[in-house]
């Protein structure tokens, strides 16, 4: 499906693919960026912000952050095989076990990540050697995004892994730094058409079970079970995000996201308040989402109180507010 994107204002200097807007750096500045994607909540490609960074491969990562501990995914295998009806956790709520980097990295080329689909998701670099990073942080000035909600967090594994559809009630930035993904978005007003989980999984799971993940797998729909989703799928952008590119998320739009190739696939991201207002505001999605956390509450303070009196307290405190 190529449909070209009809921008009104012909300055930027802009071309598209699957409808996604590519928009290059040096027609980047805070205010097309505001006026054209962050008021209307629109999703961008930024292309050219990061000319000179390192090579985030797997040599750079374990040099950085070889000693530190993060909690590992362990998706297995069968999952995306299965009637997501059938799941009992789902995305940061999926067993997890705390490793070291060069563990990981060990595990990533010794074939035991691929046979297990194991992922390193939305683990925070906050206190980490990579905490700060200038030329990401130039690229956001240059966009003119403020006021983020997270650290940048690290999401890393091999080509063939995939984060299901979701979406987050905050906007995001996706910023690739080695190898590829291809993300698939849906429109905000697509939500029920793409079978949410139910709010009241939230009562009988906590946050292992989602109510902002959807049940269709958009790379092999199934129209008979989920009929809704034809007019959701037909709505659909498709992106392939190659090294040095910075996908803007707004709140709202459902992304699914898969790592190419065969390689390690590393990739960080950032949530950001959303402005206006108005748009968080009216945004459906984001309630639906902070009502479930709501939902989630007995669950959240369960494992709050068994974390605060456990002997590795700092690990599952930090373990619990990346769930959150
Ligand atoms: O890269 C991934 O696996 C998922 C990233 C994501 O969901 C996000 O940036 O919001």
């Amino acid at each position: 499906m190529q449909i070209p994107s009809q921008e009104s204002n012909s300055s930027l200097v802009e071309s598209s693919l699957n409808q996604i807007t590519y928009l290059h750096s040096c027609a980047i500045t805070p205010k097309i960026f505001w006026e054209n994607y962050q008021k209307p909540g629109k999703p961008v490609v930024l292309t050219g912000l990061l000319e000179h960074r390192p090579e985030w491969n797997l040599e750079f990562l374990n040099d950085r952050l070889g000693d530190r501990k993060f909690p590992v995914r362990f998706y297995g295998k069968e999952r995306y095989k299965q009637d997501k009806g059938t799941w009992q956790n789902i995305g940061s709520g999926v067993e997890s076990r705390s490793m070291r980097f060069s563990e990981y990295a060990q595990k990533l080329l010794n074939g035991e990540a691929d046979e297990k689909d194991m992922y390193l998701g939305k683990c925070s670099l906050k206190n980490t050697p990579l905490a700060d990073l200038p030329q990401i942080n130039q690229a956001q000035a240059q966009i003119g995004i403020k006021n983020p909600v997270t650290d940048f967090n690290l999401w890393c594994g091999l080509g063939g892994h995939t984060t299901c559809l979701h979406c987050d009630p905050f906007d995001g930035t996706l910023i690739q730094l080695y190898g590829k993904k291809k993300v698939i978005l849906f429109p905000p007003d697509q939500l029920y058409n793409l079978y949410p989980f139910s709010l009241i999984n939230h009562l009988r799971y906590g946050l292992k079970m989602r109510a902002s993940y959807s049940r269709v797998y958009p790379q092999q729909p199934d129209f008979a079970l989920f009929p809704k989703f034809k007019e959701a799928f037909s709505q659909r952008l498709e992106v392939v995000l190659n090294e040095g590119e910075i996908l803007f998320i707004p709140n709202g739009w459902w992304h699914e996201v898969t790592s190419l190739g065969e390689g390690v696939v590393c990739s960080i991201n950032i949530f950001w308040h959303i402005t206006p207002l108005s748009r968080a505001l009216s945004s459906w999605n984001k309630w639906r989402i902070h009502l479930a956390s709501i939902l989630a509450a007995p669950h959240i303070l369960k494992a709050w109180l068994a974390a605060i009196i456990s002997q590795n307290k700092e690990q599952k405190l930090r373990h619990l507010i990346q769930r959150l």
